[in-house]
């Protein structure tokens, strides 16, 4: 389920109040949303949009003297903390949640570190009844929103028999919501997933673990609370990437040269941006193809299985009515044979039709009517 993919991929963040979530979010976007010690320092979400790293693009740009690079985007929104009652107005409530319903996947931000400066809004460190809270208000708010639609349906729904399936679809979700159970564990058929789906329900999406540790974890970011993390993660099918927002904070600081020293002398090879736009791609199948010309280089989020002539349709809708074939060059041919012209003289430029399935890295040549 993945619905911004025209506009790159989307994330919200979400976590208790006072475990660092704008503070990884300036670190990643570079902006400066009010971060500091006192739980519900956010109050109007911050919104902000990441390019993805992605050093292939330079190769090819150089290559094809293009004029511009155009890099893949995520776009993460930071908003208010989350507390127990929410659903029920505590703390800021949990209004503020529609900001991240159309988002593709959420980022739940745990504190994995101790600090006895830093206010815990429980007063302990203790990221299961952390998550616990947080996943049941997302529950709760979903079900609110079911509850709401469910209402409003079974008004048009006598006049209206086409209804019947969405309506049952409904009930089904509610039923699974008052177990206290997340959506995306709902067992449902390609009809009814499909019916699901045009709602924005947070539970539906996928959940990637920021575990936030101290700068006394690094480089490992392994600390008992990481472990706790994981452990639950693997349980519910989620990812866990760990990050240490203070030093990314630091790093947001510095040119990508620098960057790459201060991390090799802390013994790191990635900064968390990058490991946590992975975890983002992989958790929710994405890859990118490249199209690389004089005008601009530039990389495409789909799908991991998408065809061909549906891949076109994110350059322009006109490409993908008008397919003829699509001529591919691996980004490693590309540089092997010094661009698309050599690659066509040994034979590596595929001549490739509608039905083929786009890999990562392919650079692509539409030809269409
Ligand atoms: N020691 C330590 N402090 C951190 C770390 N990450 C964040 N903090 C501090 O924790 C405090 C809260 O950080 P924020 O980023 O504002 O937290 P938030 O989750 O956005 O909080 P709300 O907006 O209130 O929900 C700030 O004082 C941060 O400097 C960390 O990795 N280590
Ligand atoms: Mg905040």
């Amino acid at each position: 389920m993945t619905k911004n993919l025209s506009t790159g991929l989307a994330c919200g963040i979400v976590g208790l109040p006072n475990v660092g979530k704008s503070t990884l979010f300036n670190a990643l976007t570079k902006k400066a949303a009010a971060a500091a010690n006192y739980p519900f320092c956010t109050i109007d979400p911050n919104v902000g949009i990441v390019e993805v790293p992605d050093p292939r693009l330079k190769v090819l740009s150089v290559m094809s003297h293009s004029k511009v690079i155009v890099p893949a985007t995520v776009t993460f929104v930071d908003i208010a903390g989350l507390v127990k009652g929410a659903s029920e107005g505590e703390g800021l409530g949990n209004q503020f949640l529609t900001n991240i319903r159309e988002t593709d996947a959420i980022v739940h931000v745990v504190r994995c570190f101790e600090d006895e400066d830093i206010i815990h809004v429980a007063g302990k460190v203790d990221p299961i009844s952390d998550i616990e809270v947080i996943n049941l208000e997302l529950i709760l708010s979903d079900l609110q929103m079911a509850d709401n639609i469910l209402k409003r349906l079974e008004k048009q729904v006598k006049g209206k028999k086409e209804l019947i399936p969405v309506v049952e679809v409904l009930q089904k979700a509610i039923n699974h919501l008052n177990q206290n159970k997340p959506l995306r564990t709902l067992a449902l058929n390609g009809e009814e997933q499909i019916h699901l789906d045009t709602y924005n329900f947070l539970t539906a999406k996928k959940v990637l673990y920021a575990a936030n540790v101290s700068e006394s974890s690094l480089p490992s970011m392994e600390n008992k609370y990481v472990a706790i993390v994981r452990e639950l993660a693997e349980k519910e099918g989620n990812s866990v990437v760990p990050i240490c927002a203070k030093l990314e904070e630091e790093i947001a600081q510095f040119n990508d040269e620098e960057a790459k020293e201060f991390l090799q002398t802390i013994g790191l090879e990635e900064t968390g941006l990058n490991r946590l736009i992975k975890a983002g791609f992989e958790t929710l199948n994405l890859i990118t193809y490249i199209t690389t010309g004089e005008i601009e280089t530039r990389a495409w989020t789909i799908l991991k299985g998408t065809p061909a002539q549906e891949a076109a349709g994110k350059i322009h809708s006109d490409i993908q009515k008008g397919f003829i074939r699509a001529e591919v060059v691996s980004f490693d041919d590309m540089v092997k044979y010094k661009g698309r012209p050599g690659a066509r003289d040994v034979g590596k430029a595929r001549s490739e039709g509608k039905e083929y399935v786009v890999h990562d890295g392919d650079v692509i040549l539409f030809y269409h009517n």
